[in-house]
């Protein structure tokens, strides 16, 4: 079993998208074992994308990140973490293809309206950014054998 951390970025709710992407996760049969919508702070938001400080494209992914409020959550299942990027699609908007999230939602690689971790390890790094160990909810899924 593993956990991925995700975050819908702010043109997520101000298009009024919220709910057909979480709604994907949760028809996938992942189980949400943490939800919250918040403004990330300039902290959070340069600790997140630390390995990007200095690429030319940072100061505008921190301006955006910053520019309203998140919808962050833990999702877990058997190999959450690539099946959830395999939903999100490429980072580069030009390759992710229709019926992935990026590919039917966004247009612009710089916009592209979700973050999910990319490996085991960025998990393991991401998960404590956003949530404490307390907010994160265990709960038994009767439904788990279905999926
Ligand atoms: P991802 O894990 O798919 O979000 O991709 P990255 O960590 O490589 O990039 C983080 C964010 O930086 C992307 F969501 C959008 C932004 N970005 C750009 O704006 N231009 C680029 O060329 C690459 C990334």
């Amino acid at each position: 079993m593993e956990r991925t951390l995700v975050f819908l970025k702010p043109g997520v709710l101000q298009r009024r998208i919220a709910g057909t992407i979480l709604d994907r996760f949760e028809r996938k049969g992942f189980r949400i074992l943490a939800l919250k919508l918040f403004r990330m702070d300039k902290a959070l938001v340069e600790a997140h994308y630390a390995e990007h400080r200095g690429r030319d494209f940072y100061e505008k992914l921190v301006e955006y990140t910053l520019s309203g409020p998140v919808i962050a959550m833990v999702l877990e299942g058997p190999e959450v973490i690539a099946l959830v990027r395999r939903m999100t699609g490429p980072t580069d908007i030009g390759e992710s293809l229709p019926g992935t999230i990026r590919g039917d939602f966004a247009c612009s690689t710089r916009l592209n309206i979700v973050h999910a971790s990319d490996s085991p390890e960025s998990a393991v790094r991401e998960i404590p950014l956003f949530f404490k160990d307390e907010e994160i909810c265990r709960w038994e899924d009767e439904n788990a054998r279905w999926y």
